[in-house]
């Protein structure tokens, strides 16, 4: 089990006070809390080792590239990809479903083919391929999913020739619901399709095996797993990436160019970091990886479920709540999506937040799950490591307290 006394020494935000209460921060879903030993790996390269990458013959250069890469390294072990060559660094998630989008997409789908998601994606897997499928008439489809959010093993027989690319989450971002990726990425490889996971919201949360899921690409973000914003992954099968076309041209990702000629690319991954990289960003994921391989990512996975149970059991017993998702906490990530009969839920994270207690409320970014779920908005909790059962137990007493008056 994850020793999270210790655990929370290392992040010295839970030391202050919002309005005269400890800070209780449970908004993990929409990014995590930062440890020192981050922050001091970004200060150590801005203070010691400061250099723009794969240019200079000098020292600094060199040690700030052997740095930056071996954090490509790292990640690659990290989600056990064959070679560092699949890993792409990005600023986000967003952008690297955007580059699939963009590289793969355009030269891929054509009019009538299908596009396949599901019903419960963040816009970041919607839009980009919604604009993809008007500009490509092409259809874009959903999986669909059960009232408790579970996808539909039916509309996954669906699948037909016509499906070229399934995108899907890895785990939702409201409802908390683990799809069985590995089983979508069988049955769309059957009928020639490729897969991207968007694992956003489980990457930081689970072990994350990509041989083992067989995707052909998957995304996560940094700041949701420790580290720094304005640095994220796009894993890619190597020879997926070989044959397709950069998103974004400039220095860094070219081989040669002439007057006249056309350019020539750098090898993958290179051809798709276009300009100068986060490199500060991408040596914080690198300590982020780093502090979580240190708890072990198995552990993470025991201790959220364990917070995510708790949080279920406790908050069926409030009157008037409503909790959403499965209701099985092995089937779902930490997150506890939730309204309070009567009450807006922008209301309650104002109330909680007068009590140290951040939470987000609104659509999460994913409306048209509200819309089959024929709601506006809920109130989410999203636990992390540092998160405990007594800050579900303070979330609690203040919905019951609320409920009451
Ligand atoms: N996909 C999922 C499943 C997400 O949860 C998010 C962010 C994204 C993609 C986009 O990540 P980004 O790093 O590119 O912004 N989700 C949330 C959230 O739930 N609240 O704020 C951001």
């Amino acid at each position: 089990m994850i020793d999270v006394k210790k655990v929370r020494q290392d992040f010295p935000i839970f030391k202050q006070k919002v309005h005269g209460k400890l800070l209780i921060y449970l908004d993990n879903a929409a990014t995590s809390q930062r440890p020192l030993q981050v922050i001091q790996a970004m200060n150590e390269y801005y203070l010691m080792y400061n250099a723009n990458v794969h240019r200079g013959i000098y020292s600094l250069s060199e040690k700030a590239t052997k740095e930056y890469e071996e954090v490509r390294e790292k990640v690659a072990e990290f989600i056990n990809a064959k070679s560092p060559e699949e890993i792409i660094f990005v600023k986000n998630t967003t952008e690297g479903i955007n580059l699939v989008a963009h590289s793969w997409g355009r030269s891929n789908v054509k009019k009538g083919e299908k596009i396949l998601i599901t019903e419960m994606e963040h816009h970041s897997n919607f839009v980009p391929w919604q604009i993809l499928a008007e500009e490509k008439e092409a259809c874009l489809d959903f999986i669909k999913m059960d009232d408790e959010g579970l996808l539909m093993t039916e509309c996954l027989e669906r699948m037909d020739e016509e499906t070229r690319i399934v995108s899907i989450t890895h785990a939702s971002n409201v409802l908390g619901t683990i799809n069985s990726v590995r089983e979508i990425t069988r049955l769309a490889h059957k009928v020639g399709a490729i897969v991207l996971v968007d694992a956003a919201q489980s990457v930081p949360h689970m072990p994350v095996d990509v041989q083992e899921i067989d995707s052909d690409f998957l995304a996560f973000s940094g700041h949701k797993m420790l580290g720094p914003t304005g640095i994220g992954v796009l894993y890619g099968k190597k020879g997926l990436l070989d044959g397709i076309e950069p998103f974004m041209s400039g220095g860094d990702m070219i081989s040669e160019v002439h007057f006249g000629d056309n350019a020539k690319w750098n090898e993958t991954p290179w051809k798709f970091e276009a300009g100068t990289p986060n490199i500060a960003g991408t040596i914080g994921l690198g300590a982020a990886i780093d502090y979580l391989n240190g708890i072990g990512m198995k552990d993470i996975r025991e201790h959220e479920k364990d917070l995510t149970g708790y949080a279920l059991k406790e908050m069926v017993k409030i009157e008037g709540a409503e909790v959403y998702g499965p209701k099985d906490s092995e089937l779902r990530a930490g997150v506890v999506a939730f309204n309070l009969r009567g009450i807006d839920p922008h209301d309650l994270a104002s109330i909680l937040d007068s009590e140290g207690i951040a939470i987000r409320a609104g659509h999460h970014c994913a409306q048209p799950l509200m819309d089959r779920l024929g709601l506006r908005t809920t109130a989410r909790a999203s636990f992390y490591i540092y998160n405990t059962k007594e800050e579900v137990d303070a979330l609690t007493n203040v919905l019951k307290r609320v409920r009451r008056r």
